[in-house]
């Protein structure tokens, strides 16, 4: 009744439904121990590269308790993950206005569509929530991760958000708050999903997307 090709196709698309779910193959868990501030990606075809507005941090060993959401995201919790500072290890904005930031820079297109942080709280009126801020370059695009966890630290502030994958060659994050009622905003970045799409995939999208931008330019000047 279905021809092989439609069977083929469904195979694919199981197979790639099935990679998303298993966030372990294609994230880069900043809390477990052994992540550092490089690394590689498939198979080392793509390499990347943490840097930030100051000294990266992730000394600080996790200080919550694992939740349904925390186990879901496969990441491994040894450590509090990234921030900056000498002295703390979260991303800060702080009541001046001056902003810490992190950049994750990959040396090829990869299609992210999952972050996670850590330390993201809600005041313990709810009036108030830390939130990270995440701008993908060259879109632009921009994702906001908001916290979930109260100031009860019952998941030590974990929060993800998952979304359709962008196609990305960096990320610049910073967290705020949703207003100033608990002083300033700080978090931490906890882990990046990625599609499980192969990379020359990934970068014949983009290369697809700008050609057909160039073919319609030329359609439009030729009328
Ligand atoms: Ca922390
Ligand atoms: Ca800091
Ligand atoms: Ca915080």
């Amino acid at each position: 009744m279905f021809g092989a090709k439609w069977v083929a196709g469904a195979v694919t698309g199981l197979v790639l439904s099935l990679g998303a779910v298993s966030a372990n193959a294609y994230s880069i868990d900043f809390t477990d121990v052994n992540t550092g501030t490089t690394g590689s990606l498939f198979g080392g075809s793509v390499t990347w590269t943490m840097t930030a507005s100051g000294i990266l941090n992730n000394s600080q060993a996790f200080d919550g308790v694992s939740t349904s959401a925390t186990s879901a995201s496969g990441l491994a919790f040894d450590t509090d993950g990234y921030g900056v500072g000498r002295n703390d290890d979260e991303i800060t904005t702080f009541p001046n206005g001056r902003m810490e930031s992190i950049t994750v820079t990959f040396s090829a297109p990869v299609l992210v569509n999952a972050l996670y942080f850590l330390d993201l709280f809600k005041s313990a009126d709810g009036s108030s929530l830390e939130e990270a801020y995440a701008t993908f370059s060259p879109t632009g695009s921009t994702q906001i991760t908001s916290a979930v966890d109260t100031f009860d630290r019952v998941s030590g502030g974990f929060a993800s958000s998952a979304f359709a994958p962008i196609l990305t060659k960096s990320i610049y994050i910073t967290i705020r708050s949703s207003n100033d009622n608990v002083g300033f905003a700080d978090g931490a970045l906890a882990g990046i999903g990625l599609a499980p799409v192969p990379v020359p995939a990934a970068g014949l999208l983009l290369l697809g997307g700008l050609g057909g931008l160039a073919a319609f330019s030329r359609r439009r000047k030729a009328a």
